[in-house]
């Protein structure tokens, strides 16, 4: 029986009755039963599409995995209407937009930034942070000065129209705890995860966080194992989502473990996201999502809440692809 007969079998089970399904969860599924050959890159939410496309160019020239998402989040990052992530992101709730990349080749080499402002592109310093400095993670005024010491390209955040509705939600918001919704209607931060022509693997994670957070703030993002994990013998992964929630599960670096002790990457992303709903009592706005790739060329992804959606681009493909999840908003 092939994996989705297989799948559908199970659900026609647990509908009559026969078998249990696990309490709250849905079976486990499968979103690629087909193994991709060939280089591949997949990103978070539907800016991963154009992401993608950049990203491809660099492993249709033979580039790296790693170059190839640096490239992908360079484009969402230069976007302007995207207010997640790069020079479009919204500020903290003093004003202030500051920035969080990570970049992890499949070798284990890093590289990460976190709290940086007035800088274009976090990705590509995190990336020269592996590359040039001894150190894993630079943060704050001594990213800033890495940066402009290497000549990254400056920029002047927030933009005004992210000014206007910063002003505005100062005014209206006195609850500064409250959870973000983070939802198909709320999200952007983008990680990307990519094999190239020689099976090597890279990834990128870029955003400007949690809108209106406290200032020095750092989610997932830039966070090896959170929000970011790469291993050449296994696979890849990258979250999105509350980073709160992601970095108290190890998110990404578990999903690796995971598939490194069998599981596929949608069981892995599953899996993972069981443990965040075990773990938080209230799931009111916790949409986190992961999604995988291992040394197989198998694809997958999971998310708590129904929305979440990653891009895929391979030799041929060029698409959307919608995750499994536990529920529904
Ligand atoms: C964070 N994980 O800073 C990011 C936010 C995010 O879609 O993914 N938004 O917690």
């Amino acid at each position: 029986m092939d994996r989705r007969k297989f799948i559908q079998a199970g659900s026609l089970l647990v509908a009559a009755g026969m078998i249990e399904p696990v309490k709250g969860a849905m079976l486990p599924t499968y979103m690629f039963e087909e193994r991709i050959e060939g280089p591949l890159i997949i990103s978070t939410w539907i800016h991963g599409l154009e992401a993608n496309r950049a990203g491809w160019k660099v492993l249709q020239q033979g580039g790296s995995a790693l170059d190839a998402t640096v490239a992908g989040a360079m484009h969402t990052e230069s976007d302007i209407t995207n207010r997640s992530v790069g020079v479009g992101g919204r500020p903290d709730r003093t004003g202030h937009v500051t920035l969080d990349a990570c970049v992890m080749d499949g070798d284990g080499r890093s590289g990460s930034v976190g709290f940086l402002e007035g800088i274009a592109h976090p990705a590509a310093v995190a990336k020269a942070v592996m590359e040039k400095t001894p150190h894993a993670m630079l943060v704050g005024a001594g990213a800033k000065q890495f940066a402009l010491d290497h000549g990254f390209e400056t920029i002047k955040t927030p933009i005004p129209e992210v000014k206007k509705d910063y002003l505005a939600w100062k005014k209206e918001n006195k609850d500064l705890f409250k959870r973000p919704k983070i939802n198909h209607e709320n999200h952007d931060t983008i990680g990307l995860i990519a094999r190239d022509a020689n099976g090597n693997f890279g990834g990128t994670c870029t955003t400007s966080g949690w809108a209106y957070k406290m200032p020095g703030r750092l989610g997932d993002s830039p966070i090896i194992g959170a929000g970011l994990f790469v291993d050449n013998e296994v696979g890849a992964a990258t979250a999105t989502g509350l980073g709160e929630a992601i970095i108290r599960v190890a998110g990404s670096a578990i999903v690796v473990e995971l598939m490194r002790n069998g599981m596929k990457p949608s069981e892995a992303c599953r899996e993972v996201v069981m443990r965040i709903i075990r773990k938080n009592k209230d799931l009111t706005g916790l949409q986190c999502g992961f999604i995988a790739i291992d040394n197989k060329g198998n694809v997958g992804g999971f998310s708590v809440y129904n929305g979440f959606n990653f891009a895929m681009k391979t030799n041929t493909r060029d698409e959307m692809v919608d995750t499994e999840y536990d529920r529904k908003w």
